[in-house]
């Protein structure tokens, strides 16, 4: 799905700030038509952003249901004759649209972006109203699942992840214009020869039939290549790739004309390779190291809701620790961080929101019970599991920060049943995408020999909990079990990224004695771990969990959320910040 955009073209209305918004717990309002008045009973809600913080009301907090947002404004009157487009970053995790009375589109995963033509609901230079359910609930048949379970306090939504449930309109919503003739998708494909770069590319066009004209333009505005027709093949000379670090990026600008209509769209193109060979993941035909965190969209107040300052200072805080790359852990993140990483060279792992899928972990009453099985996940999740590899692919298949896709963190994997549920899955993603690799995070409950899953995949990404999880307080064994596993997977031939590892830390807390949660104990486990790092050539990555703390359900392993971040909750550094600047700005690692 194509990233909304101004060009020659098209133009944009920010449909973001405060929105009426009211709770429906009694699920009345589709019956009662809330869509087709102004919402009685409203207060205000900021767009975007989580709906559970913003107001201080423990019902808000944990609501389960549908909420409302609802919104008027304006068609610009220059619109008139033009197609136009309704289109939601996200809304978390289900959400029905109305424009007017006019039901206009639902969409399902609260992770991904969806929109809806609305032309023939709209007039140029008249008032429209926009009125959206959006339904936080998870169930077995959604990513990631959860059930309601109803007690005498009223429902409460339960999920096996561990981070807090945040709902609503977390990212912009825009009313677009484009022609009714219009580019509707483009897929490129890049490629590095020396000093020679091609971009391939793949035009679809909506609305009738058009002739395809594009031109590649540097930097600096200057054309280096152009082609004729839908598909086609560009070659640029003294090519500027796309580096870690240095995200350099050409505009491939796509001109579709038909009949009177021409539709102008301009896609950013950065040109870099991707390879695993052997144990090695290379970029650019280059050995690559992955410095970083696994992360979350999570913030005081704003929960999970996009924000300009929190994302450029989040970035702040990455580039002055030296990361190089982080893990959009465990969900698409936002279309604007995925833009800035894109234009700065970071190095991203893009996940689906398929997590908690192992009712080993997390699960209460149900833990260990089978997970995937037709009462809890089976097909129709699988569905739906498909459903969200496809839909990032198609958001971000043009991305030259995504280097591999995650299709899971942590499911059940050392089952047959595992087994028989990611082997499509992982046909899925490589025919969405047959230029990049296909992960998904192991958890430490299948170790090497025991995960049926990752043999399936195209490298090794496990998130290992050594000194914290298992052996507490006990490094050196700690230590000792780490090399041991590290050995055993990098007996694959894969290369192997840590995708979590780290301890719960309290900010302030010290000890002169090795004691869990203290700051020193985050970093005796973080340096003893890095050394076993060090100790293993096919590692070849190490992302901390977490980046920061971040807000998590209520339960006796939390304290008012997971404590693992290099930073805390409001951003400040704990020691280890210091001690993973020192390592990752040093000297190149191997
Ligand atoms: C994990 C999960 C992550 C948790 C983390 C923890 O393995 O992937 O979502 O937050 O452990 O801190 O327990």
């Amino acid at each position: 799905m194509l990233r909304p955009q101004e060009s020659p073209t098209r133009e944009l209305k920010s449909l973001d700030g405060i929105w009426s918004f009211r709770t429906d717990p009694d699920g009345v309002g589709r019956a009662e038509r809330w869509y087709a008045a102004p919402l009685a009973g409203a207060r205000d809600m900021p767009v975007p952003a989580s709906f559970n913080e913003v107001v201080p009301d423990a019902e808000l907090f944990d609501y389960v249901g549908e909420v409302w947002y609802q919104t008027t404004t304006r068609v610009p009157r220059g619109w008139r004759g033009q197609r136009v487009v309704l289109r939601f970053g996200s809304a978390t995790h289900a959400a029905t649209v109305w424009v007017g009375d006019a039901e206009v589109v639902s969409h399902v995963g609260g992770y991904l972006p969806f929109e809806a033509d609305v032309t023939e609901h709209v007039t140029a230079g008249e008032p429209v109203t926009v009125t959206v359910a959006v339904d936080n609930r998870l169930s077995w048949q959604t990513i990631p699942p959860g059930y309601v379970e109803e007690t005498d306090a009223g429902p409460r939504q339960r999920y096996f992840h561990d981070f807090f449930n945040y709902a609503g309109l977390h990212r912009p919503v825009v009313l677009g214009c484009t022609p009714h003739l219009h580019v509707s998708d483009v897929t490129v494909t890049t490629g590095l020869d020396g000093s020679t770069g091609t971009v391939g590319y793949d035009v679809a066009v909506g609305g009738g039939t058009a002739e395809v004209g594009v031109e590649l333009r540097d930097a600096d505005g200057r054309t280096v290549a152009s082609g004729a027709g839908a598909p086609g093949q560009l070659r640029i000379d003294d090519v500027h790739p796309w580096r870690p670090g240095e995200g350099y990026q050409y505009d491939l600008v796509i001109t579709a004309t038909g009949g009177d209509e021409q539709d102008v769209y301009v896609q950013k193109v950065g040109i870099r390779t991707v390879e695993v060979r052997g144990t090695q993941f290379l970029i650019n035909g280059e050995p690559f190291y992955f410095r970083g965190f696994g992360m979350h969209e999570d913030h005081l107040v704003l929960g999970k809701g996009q924000d300009a300052v929190s994302m450029v200072h989040d970035f702040e805080l990455l580039r002055w620790v030296g990361a190089n790359s982080f893990r959009t852990s465990h969900y698409p993140y936002s279309e604007e961080v995925m833009d800035h990483a894109d234009a700065h060279g970071w190095v991203v792992i893009d996940e689906t929101p398929a997590v908690g899928l192992n009712l080993a972990l997390n699960a209460g009453g149900l833990a260990g019970s089978g997970t995937f099985s037709e009462e809890r996940i089976g097909e129709e999740t699988q569905r739906a599991h498909e459903r969200e590899i496809r839909e990032l692919i198609a958001r971000d298949k043009n991305r030259p920060s995504v280097v591999v896709w995650s299709i899971a963190n942590e499911p059940e994997s050392d089952t047959v049943e595992a087994e028989r549920y990611f082997e499509p899955l992982f046909r899925v993603a490589r025919e969405a995408d047959p230029t990049r690799p296909v992960g998904f995070a192991n958890v430490m409950l299948a170790p090497a020999g025991a995960c049926r899953v990752t043999p399936l995949a195209d490298l090794v990404m496990i998130n290992r909990y050594y000194g914290w999880y298992a052996f507490p307080g006990e490094l050196e064994v700690a230590r000792r079990r780490l090399d041991e596993e590290l050995a055993r997977w990098a007996q694959d031939g894969k290369p192997i990224i840590v995708t979590e590892y780290g301890a719960d830390t309290l900010a302030g807390l010290h000890a002169l004695t090795p004691s869990l949660w203290t700051e020193e104990y985050q970093v005796d486990l973080v340096t003893m771990t890095h050394e076993a790092f060090d100790g293993c050539d096919a590692v070849v990555g190490e992302h901390l969990w977490n980046f920061a703390d971040f807000q998590t359900a209520a339960g006796f392993m939390r304290a008012d959320g997971n404590k693992k971040g290099a930073f805390t909750r409001d951003r400040r550094p704990k020691a280890v910040a210091h001690l993973l600047r020192r390592r990752w700005t040093g000297p190149p690692l191997a």
